[in-house]
Order: C-alpha cells, then structure tokens, then sequence
C-alpha cells in the first residue's frame, strides 16, 4: 500500500528567528507547499499567523493562504484545527466551515511546553460532530495513552467514522515522550484498520519516523515537528525533510502515495469541497 506524506510547514510554536526558513504568510506557505508536493507530499497540514506572524484562525487568511496552494498544486489540505495556544477554541472550531478536505481534531486538553492546549470535552463534541456533518475527515492527534481511550468513547458514540486516522504524537512537553517504547505502545493499541503516523517533535524526529514507516504507519514532515535536518544544521524549509521522508520510503521498498492515492485511501466517497 502507498504510504502517505503529510507536510506540516508553520506549526503554532516556532518563528523566523528559530529558522528564518519558516513560512508565516500565505504567499510564503503556499510556495512551501508547492515545494513539498514537488518531494511527494500528498497533504498539506496547515496553520496560519497574522501580519506579526502570531497564530490565527482568521477565516480571509486561510482561504487566501488555501487558494494560493491551489493554483499551485493539487495537493489534499488539512486545516490545523490546533491553531495556536492562545487562540480561543471556537475561532478554532470555526476553520472546518471552510470544508477542507481534512481537519485536526485534538481530544483532549494538556500542558503543552510552557503553556496550556484547551480542547473542552464539550468543544471537542461539537466539533467532532460538525465535521461529521459536513464530511470532512478528522485527524485524531494523539499525545497520550488517554487521549487515544477519548477518541474511541467519541466513536462509540457516533461522533467519528471508521477507519479513524490517527497521529502519534511523541515530543511535546506535556504528551508522552519521544521514544520507541511509548510508539510501540500506542501502536499496539490502535484499533485494527486505523490509518496512522507518527508525529515525532524535535531531536528523535528522524529515528521515529523511520520506525513509524517500518511499522506500516504513514509519515508527516516538516518545520512543524523539526527545525532542523540534523543535528546543527536547520532545515532550509520543510521540502528537504520531506525528500528524506521519500528516501525512507523507497528504501524500504515503499511507493510514496500519490493525491489520488491519498485521495482513495483518506477520503473514498468523499466530496473535494475546496475545488
Ligand atoms: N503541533 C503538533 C504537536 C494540530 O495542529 O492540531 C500537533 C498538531 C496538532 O499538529
Ligand atoms: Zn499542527
């Protein structure tokens, strides 16, 4: 089976002055995503900042940011319904009206670094069920073993479609830590047939992913997760670290998913509302 590369190129957290290479603004991300599918990228995982490059849920930003990918490239979005820590969560909830082809969905709230990631139970209800409602495909952002049970309780009560599709989210202070035994862990537990990939933030970015692909998992890529390519040395924007990602694949003698691929295999029976 393809595996499937997502390209996660902003993020919430990092600036220019940790890697000048990071894209703020639409004309910036589009030109980094148009990059990334040019390496194999087949979604675009997106955040947007405002003219001070502080994260924003504004709704003129991310369609402007959305159109300038599409007449770019073909490649699948996925709105980060993440956004930043100091965004209000229904500024957040409010990305999915645009109708991406996919969203994040983070079940649960935590400590994240030095801050606070609020995602109500309540909040996360609604918007479970609005993007089911509007058929838009959740990502499940997993950064403990509990958060993992949240998604299932939320399945079990008709909030989320079958197959879920997962990240293992390893890294972030506050989530489980970036090793082999929590992946394997959480990768156990998975209910059979989830679409899954790991999301290793920072040093163990490289060792992770590569495991993640070992296991069968698809692979995500990108200044989001690591400012750099290897230790010392920033990444010059997030397409290097996707053809890495692409090597990866190959070598293992994988075939990187195509959009139509990914298209198949995420959103079968879906409507692409974006086009
Ligand atoms: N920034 C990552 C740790 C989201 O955008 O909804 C998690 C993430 C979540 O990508
Ligand atoms: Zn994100």
């Amino acid at each position: 089976m393809a595996t499937i590369i997502t390209v996660a190129p902003t993020g919430p957290i990092a600036s220019k002055a940790d890697n000048f290479s990071l894209p703020t603004q639409p004309d910036e991300i589009a030109a980094a995503v148009a990059a990334a599918y040019a390496e194999g990228a087949a979604i675009a995982h997106l955040h947007f900042r405002d003219r001070a490059d502080r994260p924003t849920a504004d709704l003129d930003v991310a369609r402007r940011t959305v159109a300038l990918i599409k007449e770019r490239c073909p490649i699948l979005i996925q709105l980060s319904t993440g956004v930043g820590l100091d965004v209000p969560y229904e500024q957040r909830a409010a990305l999915v009206e645009l109708q991406p082809e996919m969203a994040t969905l983070n079940p649960c709230s935590m400590s994240f670094g030095g801050g606070e990631f609020r995602n109500p139970p309540a909040g996360v209800e609604v918007l479970a069920r609005r993007m089911r409602e509007l058929g838009i495909k959740p990502e499940l952002e997993i950064y403990d073993s509990g958060h993992l049970d949240a998604c299932l309780r939320l399945r079990d009560k008709g909030l989320l479609e079958e197959p879920l599709q997962f990240s293992l989210v390893l890294g972030v202070a506050g989530g489980m830590a970036a090793t082999a035994a929590n992946l394997f862990a959480m990768h156990s537990r998975l209910p059979v047939d989830s679409i899954w990939q790991v999301i290793a933030i920072g040093r163990e970015n490289l060792p992770l992913t590569a495991i993640g692909l070992a296991l069968g998992g698809n692979a995500r890529a990108g200044l989001e997760d690591t400012l750099y390519l290897r230790k010392g040395e920033l990444a010059s924007g997030s397409s290097p670290l996707v053809r890495r990602v692409a090597h990866l694949i190959t070598a293992l003698d994988g075939h990187v998913a195509t959009v139509p691929e990914a298209r198949e295999r995420l959103l079968a029976g879906r409507q692409n509302r974006l086009d």
